[in-house]
This record gives C-alpha cells, sequence and structure tokens, in this order.
C-alpha cells in the first residue's frame, strides 16, 4: 500500500519529539499532516511522492538563490572533500568576515555561531556584560530565537504554538525581559523613562517577521536609535531574516542607522547550519579570548557552512542591481494576490516588505502583534492547505513569512496566481 504523510509522522513521532526537530514543521496551527520533503531545485520543492510545489518558504528564508544551487552545492562538494570540521581556524571564516563587514559598516569585529538562536543569546550576554546591567527590552511578536531570557511572548513559534511565556523559563529571569509594542514609540519613551539606566539592551527586528511580516513604522527605527544612544542602552538588530534579503547587506543599510550589534543567520549560511553576532569593535572584542565574556561552538564557522555562506554572498554581491527586480516580482504576486481576494469578497491584509510578505486574513492594517493576532487563522488554514493541494508551499502558519528567490520565475507567479484563484473557489 502506497505510504501516506501520516504514516511517515506516525513513525517520525515515534522518535522524533513531535515528529520534527522545529515545532513549526508540525503544521500544528494548520492542522493535518507535515508534508515530508524529498528534494528541492530552484523555486520548487518535492515531496517524497515526488509531487512538486513552488516554495515561497525557502526553507524560513535562507534559500535566496532558490535550492541547490549549482555553485554553492558544487562549492560545497568539493570543500567537504578535504574534511568537514577542524575546530582550529580557517582562513574562510576571515574572507567571510571580511565580506560581512565590508556589506555592513556597522560590523567592525565578527564572531559565527551555528544559529541565529545562538547570535542573539550571545548579543544580549554581550550587552549585559559590556553595560554591567541586567535589564532587557524585546518587542512583541518579535522572535529572537530559543534563549531563555528571549522566550517572553515571543512572536511567530510561540504564538503558532498559544504559549505566552514557555514552561521552564524561570520566572525571576523572564522578569529581566521587558516587552514593549512593536512600532509603538509613545510606549518606547515611557519605558525608557522608567528604566532606561537598568536597560543592557534593546533588541529589535528592524522588519519584523515573526508576527508575519511589519514594518516599522516611520520614525520607530530612528526614535529607537536616539533613545538608546541616549542612555547608552545597546541597540541590537536581528537582522537574521532581513540580512542580505532585502539588498546587499543589512536593512540599516537601506534605512541609514547604525545599531551597536547585528545579529545575521540563514542567508549567510546558504542553507548550512549558521548564525553571527556582529558590531562595535568596543563591544564585540569584551567577547572570549580577548575579553571575560564568554560564548563558544565546536562548529561556529565550519568550513562547509563557511563555504556555502560564501559563494551565496558572493553571487548576490553580483546581484546587487537584481534585488530590485526581485521586489518587484513580489510586488506583482502581492498585486493580484490582493485583487482576487477583494473580487471574492475575502477580507485580507498583504504585507510586504521587499521579496518578504504575509497575507493576513483580516481587513487589516497590520502593524503590531495586537493586530496582528485578529487573523482569522482558521480561514488561513483553509487556504494554506488549498494552496498547498494546488502545488504552492506556503509557510504553515498565519505568523511567518513568505519569501521569493532569484529563482523564482514569471510562470511561477502565474501558476501561483492561478492556484490561489482556484483555491478561493472552495475557500
Ligand atoms: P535559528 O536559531 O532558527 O537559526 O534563528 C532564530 C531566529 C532569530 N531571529 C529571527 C528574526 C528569526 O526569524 C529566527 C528564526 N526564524 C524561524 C522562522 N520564523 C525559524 C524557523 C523555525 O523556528 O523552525
Amino acid at each position: 500500500m502506497k505510504k501516506t504523510g501520516s504514516d511517515y509522522f506516525i513513525k517520525a513521532r515515534q522518535v522524533i519529539s513531535g515528529g520534527v526537530n522545529s515545532p513549526v514543521r508540525a503544521w500544528k496551527s494548520v492542522g493535518g499532516n507535515p508534508v515530508f520533503v524529498s528534494q528541492a531545485k530552484g523555486s520548487k520543492i518535492y515531496d517524497v511522492s515526488g509531487k512538486e510545489y513552488i516554495d515561497y518558504v525557502l526553507s524560513w528564508g535562507p534559500m535566496i538563490l532558490g535550492h541547490a544551487h549549482a555553485e554553492v552545492v558544487a562549492a560545497i562538494r568539493d570543500t567537504a572533500s578535504k574534511g568537514t570540521s577542524f575546530g582550529a581556524p580557517t582562513l574562510i571564516e576571515t574572507q567571510m568576515a571580511n565580506l560581512i563587514s565590508a556589506a555592513i559598516p556597522s560590523i567592525e569585529l565578527l564572531r559565527m555561531t551555528s544559529s541565529g538562536t545562538e547570535a542573539a543569546m550571545t548579543a544580549i550576554r554581550l550587552a549585559r556584560g559590556f553595560t554591567g546591567r541586567d535589564l532587557i527590552a524585546k518587542f512583541d511578536g518579535c522572535y529572537h530565537g530559543h534563549s531563555d531570557s528571549l522566550l517572553t511572548k515571543a512572536g511567530s513559534g510561540m504564538a503558532t504554538l498559544g504559549i505566552p511565556d514557555s514552561p521552564g523559563v524561570p520566572a525571576q529571569l523572564a522578569r529581566l525581559t521587558l516587552n514593549l509594542p512593536y512600532n509603538d514609540t509613545g510606549a518606547l519613551e515611557k519605558a525608557i523613562d522608567k528604566y532606561g539606566s537598568r536597560l543592557a539592551a534593546i533588541i529589535v527586528e528592524p522588519v519584523a517577521g515573526n508576527m508575519g511580516v511589519v514594518p516599522p513604522k516611520r520614525g520607530f527605527l530612528e526614535k529607537l536609535r536616539k533613545l538608546t544612544a541616549k542612555n547608552g542602552i545597546v541597540l541590537i538588530f536581528d537582522e537574521v531574516i532581513t540580512g542580505f534579503r532585502f539588498t546587499f547587506g543589512g536593512y540599516q543599510n537601506l534605512a541609514g542607522i547604525n545599531p551597536d550589534l547585528t545579529c545575521l543567520g540563514k542567508i549567510i549560511g546558504g542553507g548550512m547550519p549558521v548564525g553571527a553576532i556582529g558590531g562595535k569593535r568596543k563591544i564585540m572584542e569584551k567577547l572570549a579570548p580577548t575579553g571575560d565574556i564568554y560564548q563558544a561552538g565546536t562548529l561556529s564557522g565550519n568550513p562547509l557552512a563557511m563555504i556555502a555562506g560564501l559563494t551565496t554572498l558572493k553571487i548576490l554581491k553580483t546581484k546587487k542591481s537584481s534585488f530590485s527586480a526581485l521586489d518587484e516580482k513580489t510586488d506583482q504576486l502581492c498585486h493580484h494576490l490582493r485583487k482576487l481576494f477583494i473580487s471574492k469578497g475575502i477580507a485580507t491584509s498583504i504585507n510586504r516588505v521587499h521579496s518578504m510578505f504575509t497575507i493576513f486574513f483580516q481587513q487589516g492594517p497590520v502593524y503590531d502583534w495586537n493586530t496582528a493576532r485578529k487573523s482569522d487563522t482558521k480561514m488561513f488554514a483553509r487556504f494554506f492547505h488549498g494552496m498547498l493541494k494546488n502545488g504552492i508551499w506556503l509557510a504553515p502558519s498565519q505568523y511567518e513569512a513568505g519569501f521569493l528567490s532569484f529563482a523564482h520565475t514569471d510562470n511561477d507567479i502565474d501558476k501561483t496566481i492561478n492556484a490561489c484563484s482556484e483555491t478561493l473557489k472552495n475557500l
């Protein structure tokens, strides 16, 4: 008898917690059994039965060149044949750091990690150690990985799981994290008035991607930069998603704002496990071994992650002038989807920032976590499954971002619009 997704999921759940190695992959918020993937190429992803889908998840952002890019695969293959990990410095790590700091001038010193979580966790410890202060602040709806201090009313994963604060995070630790409403300069000013001298850091997704896509309101980031500088608070831009997504650099390059520290991940690893923390030399040099703020990682700067990332970034550098075409393609897609929903009288609010987007199933506008969570997640789930049936792979959660790659073609966009039209017939 032909195996189905549920068979694979049953087997996976017998030995893997929840059957997945990251919660959102279990499709808890959209229901049904997750599809198991066998391979991917360019803008397409294939399930174990061989069915093809146009992929708008792109492994949650990293695959901006498209899956299995020939040059990236060849570089990984060639590097792997010379050894996969040494636990010693290699020349490619210096090359990588030079390329990133040349692209993002606020990064004077860098430290590679193996995930965005580690990068954000390190940034918090660094800021606390550098300032001697314990309090930090984050914004509701933003997600910065799963380190304890940052799992307080986090965005996507947590929101989707409906757990406001994760069990296992000590209350007394959670109390050291202030949660502020995103895009609310009034609340920010009040918080800094009250806590400014105690705050070590404020961490922000400069363009939020974990409550769904939510852009910063005009002046929000500028106010954040001004108030943190004035109060000796370390400003951390979490650019794990946005780093090299909108331009050959960070969102900070476009916004003209210099954070003190930046977290990177996803795209800079070209699909291999990666994260990075970088920023002002006077802060970064406090990290061991030059400083005494400890941080480490067996596979940090791993040759395979470095070659996959470096190859990806070098190719992106040749596409500097093509980011606008990627944005235009994304705009085209969102424009036609918007028209389809209106024609069917379905209330949606589509947020798009460059080549990332989210379709919120509500009238909108969506500008923070409170407005994002008004969305009809049941309607989203029906839409998700309808699109899947019609060969379109969207993120299995209302509170995630959709992404385009340089491999997405106009034909992919047309097919997606047709699939949406088909899906709305039965929504
Ligand atoms: P990782 O530890 O998953 O590499 O990065 C954590 C992280 C940090 N900062 C931002 C802005 C992020 O979006 C993430 C991780 N993003 C999620 C998707 N929203 C990863 C997918 C998952 O959790 O499986």
